[in-house]
């Protein structure tokens, strides 16, 4: 068993988080290892998700943990595959954050609750209903697979202002490395 080790994140602007992930053609070890990787970083970020491409993976793969009580039970969730297969009329209304957008938030709509399929670690078709935080994070997941980000949601000028914090960000950043 290989120790599980935490993965650098993407900062955006970058083109790999703008590209269609491909599905995951069984579920191997290499996956599953891919899997425990991304949990680890999720949770050292920290993060209650975080989808493969967001670690230059460009797979289907999205990990999960939108539990929000502090002393909670963690409650981690790993998805191959993820489909959304039904939304709610009802939208819900959240302030969402991007582990590969740091310190920037906004109020993003999205369908209240949503069904979604996928494939579990083992292998096996599951099926759930998820609503709250969870619903948000899930679709907010299986945007990054589609090379969406929250702030594509938003009005041109308000990306484009996110937009220019990263790209300033991410000089600085080069900066301090150099
Ligand atoms: O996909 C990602 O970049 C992870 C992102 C998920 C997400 C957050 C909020 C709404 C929808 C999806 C994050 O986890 S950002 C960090 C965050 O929300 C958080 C960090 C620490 C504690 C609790 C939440
Ligand atoms: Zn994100």
């Amino acid at each position: 068993m290989k120790r599980m080790s935490i993965r650098p994140i993407l900062i955006h602007p970058d083109p790999r988080l703008k590209k269609h992930a491909a599905p995951v053609e069984g579920v191997s070890d290499e996956m599953r290892k891919l899997a425990e990787d991304m949990l680890e970083t999720m949770y050292d970020a920290p993060g209650i998700g975080l989808a493969a491409p967001q670690v230059g993976v460009l797979k289907r793969l999205i990990v999960m943990d939108a539990v929000k009580e502090k002393d909670a039970k963690p409650q981690p969730m790993v998805l191959f595959n993820p489909e959304v297969v039904w939304t709610s009329p009802e939208r819900n209304v959240y302030e969402e954050g991007c582990l590969s957008i740091p310190e920037q938030y906004a109020e993003v709509e999205r369908p209240a609750e949503a069904t979604v399929r996928w494939l579990s670690i083992d292998g096996e078709q599951q099926e759930a209903k998820f609503d709250k935080l969870w619903a948000t994070c899930v679709q907010h997941e299986i945007d990054h697979l589609d090379g969406v980000l929250f702030i594509d949601y938003l009005k041109p000028l308000k990306r484009q202002m996110i937009t220019r914090k990263m790209q300033k960000l991410k000089r600085e950043l080069a900066r301090e490395k150099a």
